[in-house]
């Protein structure tokens, strides 16, 4: 068997954070989540199924990966397989950004991978099933198999087919998310790793695991009502308890930086000034605006003003993973 396919999937950003798990093995959330796809943030990945290969092979931007990388994408590959004996694979993928640094490349890294396995080993799944494969790499992942508004529930231990469902297609509301980078570096605590220390040490992991439902609720029914500011309040809300339950691990879990901050402060000006502008920040420094299309131009300068971001993307609702 010698199949190839490729696919791309778009990254992410929860509107109602996903942080900790109820199940590592299954990699099962401990909290429903609440995204949107965003059309900005591509990832192109390509399968080649080889029999004369003697190891899997993984190129992500152009440079050959080693060790645990690999070992990553092989234990992927044998999940799709339930463990059966497979031909190795050489694996290529590109992200259209920046890798590892808080914008959420292993969500659609995983999608994309997911799909393209799936389709160059002749296995095929359905949604949902691709959902619960691309959970497995990355739980966020699981949301990026769909376009648009997506709600990732949250895991029972032990229930492996655990997958996203779409809320609303990318049509549905004509949002933007103004993505603010303000480093190029990548992050010091990967988010994994960030989880299960807020599990273990945080002593508001408690109250994390009582507000998160009630936010991703509010979340999902804002965006039903297509209601900007009842969306962007309960999102701000959901990411400063995500946040607050990180930073009081022990050591802290801190992924905000000052430039963070500064940019936070960007965004309540511009609400004083009566634009619809919300914030939220992944496990990295960045800054995502949530705001109308029509503010998106004014909302993407005032954020730039006063320096301290290096790159900015405007992005839209963007489509679900396509397999080619
Ligand atoms: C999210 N994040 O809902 C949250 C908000 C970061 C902050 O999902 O351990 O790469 O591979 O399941 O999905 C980033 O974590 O973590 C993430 P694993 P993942 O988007």
């Amino acid at each position: 068997m010698s199949g190839r396919a490729t696919a791309v999937a778009c990254a992410n950003i929860a509107l109602a954070k996903y942080w900790g798990k109820s199940d590592e093995a299954l990699n099962l959330p401990a909290v429903p989540s609440v995204s949107v796809t965003l059309d900005a943030l591509v990832t192109e990945t390509e399968v080649a199924v080889d029999p004369s290969l003697a190891a899997d092979a993984l190129v992500l931007n152009g440079a050959p990966q080693e060790g645990a990388a690999v070992a990553k994408v092989g234990d992927f590959l044998d999940l799709l397989h339930g463990g059966a004996a497979r031909p190795f694979a050489r694996v290529t993928s590109v992200n259209r950004f920046p890798s590892s640094s808080g914008l959420a490349s292993s969500a659609s890294g995983f999608a994309a991978l997911a799909a393209a396995a799936a389709r160059a080993y002749g296995l095929p799944r359905t949604d949902a099933e691709l959902s619960a494969l691309a959970r497995r790499g990355s739980a966020s992942a699981a949301r990026s198999v769909f376009g648009g508004f997506v709600e990732l529930p949250a895991g029972e231990p032990g229930d492996a087919s655990l997958a996203a469902h779409p809320l609303h297609g990318p049509d549905w509301w004509d949002v933007r998310v103004v993505i603010a980078m303000v480093t190029r570096a990548p992050k010091d605590v990967a988010s994994r790793d960030g989880m299960r220390r807020t599990t273990k040490t945080s002593p508001y992991w408690a109250a994390w695991l009582d507000c998160a439902p009630r936010y991703a609720r509010e979340v999902r029914e804002a965006v039903a009502r297509r209601d900007l500011q009842a969306t962007g309040e309960a999102m701000e809300a959901s990411t400063s308890a995500m946040h607050a339950s990180a930073w009081a691990a022990v050591p802290a879990v801190r992924y905000i930086r000052g430039v963070t901050l500064d940019v936070l402060d960007r965004v309540e000006a511009l609400r004083r000034a009566g634009v619809g502008a919300w914030a939220t920040m992944d496990a990295g420094p960045h800054v995502k605006v949530l705001c109308a299309a029509a503010d998106a131009p004014r909302v993407a300068e005032a954020l730039q003003a006063g320096g301290g971001v290096v790159d900015l993307r405007v992005a839209k609702p963007g489509p679900g993973i396509v397999v080619t």
